[in-house]
């Protein structure tokens, strides 16, 4: 696929010239391309990304959404009179036809990005701070959606975060065990038979419009978030598929399961996946500092419930896509859907064993 990014490249509209472009970064979903251009070699310029498009059917609808997400961050950090806002929102390059993606002659549709200067992700949290300036980040992105005008976004992916479809599904793929893998991951099936209460519990605060629907980004975790090589601070938001209505909830959730544990979401040693306390009081005061002003009660009351869910429907999702054959998630060994799935669970656990501190914990915080 290499071979044509250059030609890719030129489909879009950047006055520059094409030196080279490698594979990049570590994302499960999109085939994601870092591109050097002449004068500037010592560096990247863009990012061009293929859009998954078994996971995404509607490409047109999920540029839409992020064109209309991008401008109005784009507006808001101009009228703060902000300073290298190319760096603290995603730029959409447009294609040679001024649209915001390209179709390729094999209906493949590419998109590119200002690639984001000294700055960058972590698969692994490195440090207190960097959590809390994640969390921060994510904070600010979903106060700065708040007042999106027009109509609601397309919901791209509908019912990516409801536990009662995505535990069905778990159902349907164990009954049917395509790949003869049942018999190595009954003990995670058992697992998350017993923690089904998890989702009912978030159903019924949705149910009951406890909590209310948000422009969330819905896959915070921390390797979307793009941080300061100097200052370490939260600069850009960044994979912005899933940018659609949901619940804070899901937002925070997805801090807890990737910025609380100190090891990689695939360890298989799962002694060293525990939940850090002290990562969570970065995140949790990160996130007030910054969402705290919008939030209401029982979204601040269910902090720890979301980051519970959050991480048992990804352990879900890990443990369908092992038992049918990995279709979905990106895989580079073998059973590596089900080691992600061990580690998601043995977290989950670590949270139960940790709630009361934790509950308390928010509480000290919110005073
Ligand atoms: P995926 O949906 O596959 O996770 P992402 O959009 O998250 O794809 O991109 C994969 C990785 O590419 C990110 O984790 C990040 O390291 C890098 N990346 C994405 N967009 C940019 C950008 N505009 N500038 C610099 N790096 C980026
Ligand atoms: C995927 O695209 P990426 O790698 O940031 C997935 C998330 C999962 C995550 C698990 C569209 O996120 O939902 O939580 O993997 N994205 C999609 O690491 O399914
Ligand atoms: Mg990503």
């Amino acid at each position: 696929m290499i071979d044509n990014i250059k030609a890719v490249f030129e489909k879009f509209e950047t006055g520059a010239e094409f030196v080279d472009a490698e594979p990049y970064g570590s994302g499960h979903i999109n085939d994601t391309f870092a591109v050097r251009c002449k004068g500037k070699a010592d560096r990247f310029s863009y990012i061009l990304q293929r859009i998954n498009s078994n996971i995404f059917p509607e490409p047109k609808k999920l540029m839409d959404n992020i064109v209309r997400v991008t401008e109005h961050i784009r507006k808001k950090l101009e009228l703060q009179n902000a300073e290298e806002i190319d760096r603290k929102v995603l730029t959409v390059i447009r294609s040679i036809n001024s649209l915001p993606y390209y179709i390729d002659e094999h209906q493949r549709y590419w998109r590119m990005y200002i690639f984001i200067q000294n700055a960058r992700t972590y698969d692994v949290i490195e440090s207190l701070d960097q959590a809390r300036e994640a969390a921060k980040s994510f904070g600010i992105f979903q106060g700065m959606l708040a007042d999106l005008p027009g109509a609601a976004l397309y919901e791209i992916l509908p019912g990516f975060h409801d536990g009662q479809k995505r535990f069905a599904a778990f159902e349907k793929a164990v009954k049917d065990d395509i790949c003869g893998r049942l018999k190595t991951s009954e003990r995670e099936i058992g697992f998350v038979n017993e923690h089904k209460w998890i989702f009912d519990k978030v159903s019924e605060l949705i149910e009951k419009g406890q909590v209310p629907v948000r422009i969330t980004h819905n896959d915070t975790k921390i390797n979307n978030v793009m941080l300061d090589d100097v200052t370490g601070e939260g600069v850009c938001v960044i994979d912005l598929d899933t940018v659609m209505p949901g619940f804070a909830l899901y937002d925070f959730g997805d801090m807890v399961r990737t910025s609380t544990i100190t090891v990689a979401e695939d360890e298989v040693d799962l002694s060293k996946v525990t939940m850090a306390m002290d990562r969570f009081e970065a995140i949790v005061s990160g996130y007030l500092s910054t969402a705290g002003k919008f939030l209401c009660q029982a979204e601040i009351d269910n902090l720890i419930l979301g980051g519970k869910m959050i991480t048992l429907i990804i352990g879900v999702r890990f443990l369908t896509d092992f038992l049918m054959g990995d279709a979905y998630f990106k895989t580079s060994r073998e059973n590596h859907n089900l080691d992600r799935c061990r580690t998601q669970l043995k977290l989950v656990e670590s949270i139960e064993q940790q709630q009361n501190k934790m509950q308390a914990l928010v509480e000290k915080l919110v005073k």
